[in-house]
């Protein structure tokens, strides 16, 4: 089964002015969709990574054959990655979360203040390409970043919430400018969907 490229459940334009139509249309329709054909083509005719989520293959990322790593790695995590950003954002969202994510957060950073700052610090300081992620590491929320593609789940984590710190994330709107798109960004985050993926973690 071929894997392909999800739906946004909102238009291109849904998140603007903070981050503009155009990107979103390069981000999903050439970015994502390279991630999603080049795993596709990786993968294809070996029946022992053929999963209905891209998920559940990068969770047994250790029993890929050596000779197809480095491509599962880099694709199917673009391609995981991406499903999860698109949800993870929307319009009429950002704020402070509420629900079960407000208390994990606040069991593990101690508020949202503590936890924005040390997510903020991990997105602007990450070098080069990767993403930062509010993760459940063994039960608890936890701030980590990753080079590239790579998942939380290679490592047996769960990522809630995942920003895109790639150039090609931000670089139509705000340049060289990582912090103010990192500043923008929240302003769209969906803790209703996050809330939904720690309550399917639990
Ligand atoms: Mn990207």
């Amino acid at each position: 089964m071929a894997y392909s490229l999800p739906d946004l459940p909102y238009d291109y334009s849904a998140l603007e002015p903070h981050i503009d139509a155009k990107t979103m249309e390069i981000h999903h329709t050439k970015h994502h969709q390279t991630y999603v054909d080049k795993l596709n083509a990786a993968i294809e005719g070996n029946d022992s990574l053929q999963y209905d989520h891209v998920d559940e293959l990068l969770k047994n990322f250790d029993s890929v054959p050596e000779d197809v790593k480095t491509p599962v790695r880099n694709h199917g995590g673009g391609h995981s990655n991406h499903t999860l950003f698109w949800t993870i954002m929307g319009p009429d969202a950002g704020g402070e979360p509420s629900g079960e994510i407000a208390s994990a957060i606040d069991d593990a950073f101690g508020s949202f203040k503590e936890f924005r700052d040390k997510f903020n610090t991990a997105a602007t300081n990450h070098f080069g390409s990767g993403w930062a992620w509010l993760v459940l590491d063994a039960g608890k929320a936890d701030v980590i970043s990753l080079p590239n593609q790579d998942s939380p789940l290679m490592q047996g984590k769960v990522p809630l919430l995942g920003l895109d710190v790639w150039e090609h994330a931000y670089y139509l709107k705000y340049q060289n400018k990582r912090p103010d798109y990192i500043e923008a960004w929240w302003n769209v985050v969906n803790w209703d969907a996050v809330n939904e993926r720690l309550t399917a973690a639990r």
